[in-house]
């Protein structure tokens, strides 16, 4: 085992010093500032020191494969960094909040909205990214309600919202298409949109169910239709799903379920594409729920990119901590958002999802 002290202006240095010594397998043993100037100047935290070791047996072994994951069409280089478990991602968080502010190029005034955001779950390299934006534009009138008004004009860019389903007016159904993570909530999601299409908007649905795999897939949504008297299908394949549109076709929407699967079954969603391309317009919605963990929202973004996702709607804010995630996704996805629903009750706990309703939920 090998351990040596870096010392150097700022972390980023350090890391590069201790990378380029050491390699990647490094381990960070201590972190620290170091003051400069004496003591009666009160000194300046200009300095970092790292303390670093390297098992010197496994930097030996250098030609250990690495093991690969599989290709991916989503590229999202911002993403690659936040869970790329390097060195330097393992020493930000050992850092303060205030430290880590710091190393992100924030300054003194920022950190209080930095600090607020960061509890409400929005990405710290987020939040940085913004608020260095604004600052730069508007040197000298940083003060917290500046910063946030500026923070807001920035997330309603970011955040857009497609408005509900809407019936189709070229004289055909609209088929919308929900999919995303098990027990995400589109099954009670789709009985709620349905129960407003057909009460609030009279218009004519049909649900139909993709649930090709599971036994019993389709009794729960059967019970749902039962109740609102609206017929409901079941398709395993593209053939029964063309006789399913065929039958449907005096329909105003057709509502089409699917069941959820683990995020690591990349051919679910070929399976899906082969069932529904080319059989016009489906409008495809992602459903992602508040209590999961943020990266499975982009896990499951990856495991439906062949299928295509035109939006996104998010389930259990009743249950969620907090919502800065769904910040953080609109970033990286751009997907419009269209509903947030608020609880298990059919058909009450559902709303269109709106700008201002996001950014209240995020700003708490
Ligand atoms: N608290 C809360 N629970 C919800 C909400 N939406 C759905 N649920 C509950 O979440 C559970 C799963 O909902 P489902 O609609 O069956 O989820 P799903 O995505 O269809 O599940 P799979 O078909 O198994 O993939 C049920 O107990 C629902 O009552 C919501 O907005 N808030
Ligand atoms: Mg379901």
């Amino acid at each position: 085992m090998r351990i040596k002290k870096y010392i150097a202006d700022n972390y980023s240095e350090a890391l590069a010093s201790i990378k380029k010594e050491m390699g990647s397998d490094a381990l960070i043993m201590t972190t620290r500032s170091i003051r400069s100037g004496s003591e009666w100047n009160g000194g300046s935290a200009s300095q970092v020191e790292i303390t670093a070791a390297i098992d010197t047996a496994i930097n030996d072994v250098v030609d250990v494969p690495k093991i690969l994951e599989p290709k991916s069409t989503f590229e999202l280089s911002d993403l690659e960094d936040e869970f790329d478990p390097d060195i330097k991602s393992l020493v930000y968080s050992l850092l303060s909040k205030t430290e880590r502010a710091q190393s992100l190029g924030l300054k003194s005034d920022q950190f209080g909205l930095f600090s607020h955001l960061t509890k409400n779950g929005v990405s710290e390299k987020i939040i940085a990214k913004i608020l260095s934006k604004n600052s730069r534009c508007n040197d000298g009138i940083n003060t917290t309600s500046f910063m946030k008004t500026k923070f807001v004009e920035t997330m309603k860019r970011v955040i857009t919202c497609g408005g509900g389903i809407k019936s189709s007016n070229k004289g055909l159904p609209r088929k919308v298409l929900f999919v995303g993570p098990t027990g995400s909530g589109k099954t009670t999601t789709i009985s709620k949109i349905a129960a407003d299409l057909i009460y609030r908007e009279k218009k004519k649905v049909a649900l139909v169910s993709l649930d090709t795999f599971r036994v019993g897939g389709i009794e729960q949504l059967e019970i749902y239709g039962n109740i609102m008297n609206v017929p409901v299908e079941s398709a395993q394949d593209r053939i029964g799903f063309e006789e399913v549109l065929r039958r449907h076709s005096d329909k105003d929407v057709i509502l089409i379920d699917t069941m959820g699967r683990c995020h690591k079954d990349l051919n679910y969603s070929d399976e899906l594409t082969q069932i529904i391309d080319g059989l016009g317009d489906v409008e495809r919605h992602l459903v992602l729920s508040m209590v999961s963990c943020e990266k499975l929202f982009i896990e499951s973004y990856k495991q439906f990119s062949s299928l295509g996702i035109n939006r996104v709607l998010f389930t259990k804010l009743d249950e969620g901590l907090n919502f800065g995630s769904i910040l953080n996704f609109s970033l990286r996805s751009r997907l419009p958002l269209s509903y947030l629903t608020t609880g298990q009750r059919v058909p009450e706990d559902i709303e269109v999802a709106t700008q201002d309703r996001v950014i209240r939920l995020i700003f708490n």
